[in-house]
């Protein structure tokens, strides 16, 4: 708790443009919680650097993902909006919890070998470990709550260990954090595999829409999203995942009931539902893509929002780290 209100936290990695599977599944969760919450929203940089990354490019990105968060809702004056890699208590409490953290438990993440597999060539301790940087993150702002899409529980869980083992050798340190998986957007499908989730590091670009899309290129890519060879529009992920895919992404954009959808497009083809879907994405975009130009060209406002909230991360930050420290037995510095 921080004063009367619940502590929520969440994130994203600085890397590439996020997607509609991003926005849906995550952050339009965020918005709406944000009000109820004292809310830490990171730009997970330290996580990104499991994967090899461009210097320009990657600090461009981490501003960008800085600008979507605002330009999607969230208000850096309310919300702590911040660089996971200016408070450095993350990188630390990171090391304290690897030591709490069987390498039995990190065998068993499946984000780890999806990872591994996709990137053969550099499967380096960074990626083994990333769930233990993630529980630092969460543990260190005595979190309540953790939106996140469905790819995430797993990690959730992870967290929720570890700080149940740390709380049972050293008594009560670390809230336990509860996880939190929205409605229908909480897992997007590719758009031409709809086995798999939408990723933003997916090679066919068909496959994603990304929130930086402009109107007639969401249009083509709902056109031609993979479906099957019925002419029904139904809901059933099993049978009918492209059709059913785009059901979830109506839903999630208009807020209608996967049943009410159905019915809005009874007796319809194929076309038109595409043709609706890629409206309605569009139309929901639009002024988000806006604010987010806005955003980008005041210099001034964006570097003053970061310097205020690196300072709140920090504070709130330290002052578990130095619980921690204090728990553990390391000697305090001498001033
Ligand atoms: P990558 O393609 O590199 O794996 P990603 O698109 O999965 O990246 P992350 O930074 O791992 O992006 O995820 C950010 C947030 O978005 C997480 O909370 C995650 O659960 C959510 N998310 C990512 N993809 C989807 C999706 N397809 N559907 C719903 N939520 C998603
Ligand atoms: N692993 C997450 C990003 C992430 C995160 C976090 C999310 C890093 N630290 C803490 C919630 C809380 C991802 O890939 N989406």
């Amino acid at each position: 708790m921080i004063g009367e209100k619940k502590v929520l936290y969440s994130g994203m990695q600085a890397t590439g443009t996020l997607t509609l599977g991003n926005y849906l599944g995550a952050l339009k969760n965020w918005v709406s919680l944000s009000d109820e919450y004292e809310c830490f929203y990171g730009v997970m940089d330290l996580h990104s650097l499991t994967l090899r990354q461009d210097p320009p490019s990657f600090r461009k990105n981490a501003r960008s993902l800085y600008a979507l968060y605002v330009a999607a809702g969230l208000d850096p004056e309310k919300n702590c909006i911040y660089y996971q890699s200016h408070v450095s208590a993350h990188a630390e409490l990171g090391w304290i919890l690897d030591c709490f953290t069987y390498m039995g438990e990190l065998n068993r993440m499946t984000q780890f070998k999806d990872k591994s597999a996709k990137h053969a060539d550099n499967i380096n301790a960074g990626l083994y470990t990333y769930p233990v940087l993630m529980a630092a993150d969460i543990l260190l702002y005595q979190t309540d709550l953790v939106p996140v899409g469905e790819d995430q529980k797993q990690h959730l869980e992870i967290c929720r260990d570890i700080a149940g083992r740390f709380n049972h050798i050293f008594g009560d340190v670390f809230t336990i954090p509860e996880a939190y998986i929205s409605g229908p957007g909480a897992r997007i499908m590719s758009l031409q595999e709809p086995e798999r989730k939408m990723s933003k590091s997916d090679e066919n670009p068909n496959a994603t829409i990304f929130l930086l899309d402009d109107k007639d290129t969401v249009i083509r890519k709902c056109k031609r999203a993979v479906t099957d060879s019925e002419t029904q529009i139904r809901y059933d992920a099993e049978k009918k995942p492209g059709v059913s895919n785009l059901i979830d992404i109506y839903s999630a954009v208009t807020g209608k009931a996967r049943d009410a959808v159905e019915q809005e497009f009874d007796g319809q083809g194929y076309g038109a539902f595409k043709l609706a879907v890629g409206e309605a994405v569009a139309a929901e975009l639009k002024p988000l893509q806006q604010r987010y130009r806005e955003l980008m060209e005041d210099k001034a406002y964006l570097d003053g929002r970061i310097r205020e909230n690196d300072d709140k991360a920090q504070y709130f930050a330290g002052k578990t780290l130095r619980k921690v420290h204090k728990k553990l037995g390391l000697t305090e510095r001498i001033r």
